[in-house]
């Protein structure tokens, strides 16, 4: 364990019950954006660490796996994506995952906030590396407005956002799904991050059951993390059009492979106990 009197971060989420304790060894950035204070340190474990507004957003140790599960596994079971809307995600993990794939052409990243994406140039390098390629495109803007005017426009949308609170409360409003079902093409398909199963049950459930009100297919998928409040996080997907396998894997990855993306959904009888809300935890 590390000496009392060392330099400390305390993740303090009020919609988690326990706080996290991150060793500082150095702080590289910090500032308060017109959107979100934004701090950037480095911790022996973690590597860097990006903080929005107090709360863990990422780890240079284990940021792949999330950001390849959001964007892999619609990826893979879209028959062919050609544009994608990423909604948050200033950072540039999950925009540097769909760039992998050669069938998409077009990419818009929706961050409200430019300072992160600044801040991710300078400090994330493995991350921003689809800032600057000719198929992106970023508009700083509020996800949830820019939605409205899109009208069959995307394969695949989707959602990195922060927690659901703030300027994310709105991402998972009825509202922004109907808007997304409208913004997609005929196959097309939404993944929005919807918190853990551990701690945000009833946010999972609530969701679900908003999306299933929207899209005609709605599934559930997770994966282990080491830094979100909760650590086993899902991923809720609706999709206009039944699923099925998805295509061979594609793509260069260090987590996700044809065998993480089966294992990935939720099985059966849970899903159904979690849709009835009699899960037994
Ligand atoms: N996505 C962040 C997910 C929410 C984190 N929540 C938490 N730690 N309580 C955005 C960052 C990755 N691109």
């Amino acid at each position: 364990m590390t000496p009392k009197s060392e330099l400390h971060f305390v993740e303090r989420d009020p919609y988690t019950p326990i706080a996290y304790l991150y060793p500082v060894e150095r702080v590289l950035h910090r500032e308060k954006s017109p959107f979100q204070e934004i701090l950037v340190f480095e911790s022996p474990f973690f590597g860097k660490v990006l903080a929005l507004d107090g709360i863990v957003q990422l780890t240079e140790r284990d940021e792949f796996f999330y950001h390849e599960m959001l964007a892999h596994v619609p990826l893979h079971l879209h028959p062919c994506p050609r544009r994608v809307c990423v909604v948050g995600g200033g950072d540039g993990g999950t925009l540097r995952e769909v760039l992998k794939h050669r069938e998409v052409e077009e990419v818009v990243l929706v961050e409200i906030d430019p300072r992160v994406v600044e801040v991710s140039r300078k400090f994330f390098p493995a991350l921003s590396t689809g800032f600057d390629d000719p198929r992106t495109q970023i508009v700083h803007r509020d996800g949830a407005d820019y939605m409205v005017g899109e009208k069959g426009r995307f394969e695949v949308i989707l959602v990195d956002s922060t927690d659901p609170v703030g300027w994310a409360e709105r991402l998972f409003k009825e509202e922004f799904l109907r808007a997304t079902y409208e913004a997609l093409t005929e196959e097309g398909i939404l993944v929005e991050q919807t918190e853990s199963l551990h701690f945000h049950l009833s946010f999972v459930r609530e969701i679900q059951l908003r999306l299933s009100e929207v899209f005609p297919y709605v599934y559930l998928y997770t994966v282990a993390l080491a830094t979100y409040g909760g650590n086993w996080w899902t991923f809720s997907l609706g999709s206009k059009k039944s699923l099925g396998s998805p295509r061979p894997l594609k793509v260069p990855t260090r987590f996700y492979s044809e065998e993480v993306h089966s294992q990935s959904f939720l099985p059966q009888e849970l899903y159904k106990h979690l849709l009835q809300g009699d899960l037994p935890w």
